[in-house]
């Protein structure tokens, strides 16, 4: 379990208003800290057991306050009481602020290890001293966690692990996190009269699911100028670094951008270069070598000969290869596949017709079905895949056979409606733990697709998570599969499974594979999708809304089909209405 905190490791100046849940937060937060510091497990327990009384508590909470009635919940005493009416009046509790500042940063910090908890983090500050990661991990490489009593090798191994994992993410920032920022940066750059050209370069340019730091090229003649506004702008909270062809800034949101400042003749080449990825620039360099040519950030060169490319297109030109979008430069086959003609032409936002895998408040989603419909009317799409989770999912709200009869009702009033937009009758089931769906197979046939999907029992081998998948799959009524490695993107791996294998399955049964466009999944992973479209089998980019702004989510999948090579006709939801409901009702009819 990671823990995950709202206040905790931030300056809580006053939360307004302070709500139940906001009170539920800090009461878990404060029994989490009462652990870290080593009290007496009972009090902590006292705190978990009075936010799980008042999350249960469904009276109006803000009026018990006034009302002086707190302690009629159960677990709520005398100082519990005046705690949480401190908190509700003033917006903050003396009591969990210096409860926090008594707890050395780095066991905060600590508990963002997958398998690490406050019981664990106290004791190995009891016994080896330990005040942060730094000295977590050399312990760990020391072999001193073997010897302490509740640990082990085992434990000792599955913390370096965390720790490693941890590492990992904290380096990297979802794409959907960065790009906005991105581009009002490069939108304050296009702005500045010093600049000639300007482009975004790096990962974010490629559209990696995550990345590292912003990059940006730009071309200008007045070097300084340049690098003392990008350096001014609002949004830069500190500068590492500042020249006349390199300016590297912190942004106020913690990620780090640079930007390099080029002459006008440099830019298609710094373009290219800073685009990268360094393995694509590795294989076109050797192209150019193999061609008699040399070809680095500065320009390209016909032995002592410096050839004008005016941009990157010209450049692939030159080595006898048309343009490769800057998606596709991952050096996963796309040298290859230019020099022989055979580039993809890649989807585009323009080629979606609908969107299925998306939820309404029938069970977890915020909103109704008629606003979901309202929404994608409003985008200019053809039609909607309705998809509710199902029974088993009661967490989420799950679908009752009633629940389901009265939403086939309503959604064929709104097809009256609405036509000719088209609502298509889904659910999201699950798929159970011995890979059989959620409901009998009578109400399976009653819907015009089914998105099998994996929810529970994630800790399986390899062999049984690819079986049950494999199962799910070759039931006739699967239409697709939902993200198929399940993966959060810098929170959860994938689970263990054989996706080569779960590709073959879906191509040998036609079934399709969901590229879930949530930018924390963005699951199919593009690399899989390259193998996806080479066994013909068709993705659906799916945004799994729960709002009708996450209908907008379809972008970030976009740009992940196309980095994935996919074309329009691999992907489902680019057919029109039409086409649609013969593939849907074929589907139903075999
Ligand atoms: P990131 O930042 O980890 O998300 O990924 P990138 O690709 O943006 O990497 P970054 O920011 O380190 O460098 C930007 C580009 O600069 C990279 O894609 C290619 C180019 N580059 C950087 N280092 C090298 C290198 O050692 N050799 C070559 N050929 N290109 C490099
Ligand atoms: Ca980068």
């Amino acid at each position: 379990m990671q823990w995950q905190f709202i206040f905790i490791g931030e300056e809580m100046t006053s939360v307004s208003p302070v709500t139940k849940d906001v009170v539920v937060k800090i009461l878990e937060e404060i029994a989490v800290l009462l652990e870290l510091s080593g009290e007496n497990p009972f009090k902590s327990r006292a705190y978990q057991n009075a936010a799980r009384n008042l999350e249960k508590l469904d009276t109006d909470f803000i009026a018990l306050v006034k009302e002086k009635r707190l302690s009629e919940i159960p677990g709520i005493g005398e100082a519990l009481n005046k705690k949480i009416e401190e908190l509700v009046t003033t917006g903050k509790l003396a009591y969990y602020e210096s409860l926090k500042s008594s707890i050395p940063p780095g066991h905060l910090e600590m508990l963002k290890i997958t398998g690490l908890g406050p019981k664990k983090i106290h004791a190995l500050y009891e016994q080896l001293g330990i005040k942060t990661i730094g000295e977590l991990e050399y312990a760990c490489h020391e072999n001193h966690l073997t010897e302490l009593s509740g640990f082990g090798k085992k434990t000792q191994d599955n913390i370096l692990a965390g720790i490693e994992k941890l590492k990992r993410y904290k380096e990297r920032r979802l794409y959907a996190e960065v790009t906005a920022e991105a581009l009002e940066l490069l939108a304050a750059l296009q702005d500045n009269k010093d600049v000639s050209r300007v482009s975004l370069a790096g990962s974010l340019r490629r559209c990696a699911e995550t990345v590292k730091d912003i990059d940006i090229v730009a071309a200008s003649a007045a070097a300084e100028n340049l690098a003392d506004y990008f350096a001014s702008l609002p949004q830069v909270a500190s500068i590492s670094g500042k020249g006349l062809t390199k300016v590297s800034v912190t942004l106020r949101t913690g990620i780090n951008a640079d930007l390099r400042i080029v002459s006008a003749a440099e830019f298609p080449h710094a373009l290219l270069h800073f685009t990268g990825s360094k393995e694509h620039n590795t294989a076109l360099r050797g192209r150019a070598k193999d061609g008699g040519l040399k070809i680095n950030e500065y320009g390209l060169w016909r032995g002592s000969e410096n050839i004008l490319c005016r941009s990157e297109a010209e450049i692939f030109s030159h080595l006898n290869l048309p343009y490769i979008p800057p998606e596709l430069r991952e050096n996963m086959g796309e040298i290859e596949a230019a020099e022989e003609g055979k580039l993809p032409v890649l989807v585009d936002e323009k080629d979606i017709c609908g969107l299925f895998h998306v939820h309404t408040n029938f069970s977890d989603g915020a909103q109704t079905l008629e606003s979901m419909v309202g929404q994608a009317v409003k985008m200019g799409l053809q039609y909607i895949g309705i998809s509710d989770h199902s029974q088993s999912a009661y967490y989420a709200g799950g679908l009752k056979r009633e629940d389901i009869e009265k939403q086939h009702q309503l959604i064929d009033e709104l097809n009256k409606k609405y036509a000719p937009f088209h609502i298509f009758k889904g659910i999201e089931s699950d798929i159970l733990p011995d890979g059989s769906l959620d409901y009998p197979d009578d109400l399976l046939g009653s819907f015009d697709f089914v998105i099998a999907a994996i929810h529970s029992n994630f800790n399986l081998t390899e062999e049984e998570m690819t079986g049950r998948i494999r199962k799910a799959l070759q039931n006739p009524y699967t239409t697709m599969l939902a993200h198929p490695t399940g993966r959060l993107l810098l929170a959860r791996e994938p689970y263990a499974v054989n996706i080569t294998e779960i590709i073959d399955t879906a191509a040998r049964h036609r079934k399709v594979l969901e590229l879930n466009a949530n930018p924390h999944r963005l699951d199919l992973d593009w690399r899989s999708c390259i193998y996806a479209r080479k066994k013909a089998v068709k993705i659906s980019i799916n945004p799994d809304a729960h709002h009708s702004a996450g209908l907008s989510d379809i972008s970030f999948g976009i740009k992940i089909a196309r980095k994935g090579w996919l074309e329009k006709r691999d992907c489902l939801n680019c057919l029109s209405l039409q086409d649609m409901r013969e593939f849907l009702s074929n589907k139903k009819n075999k």
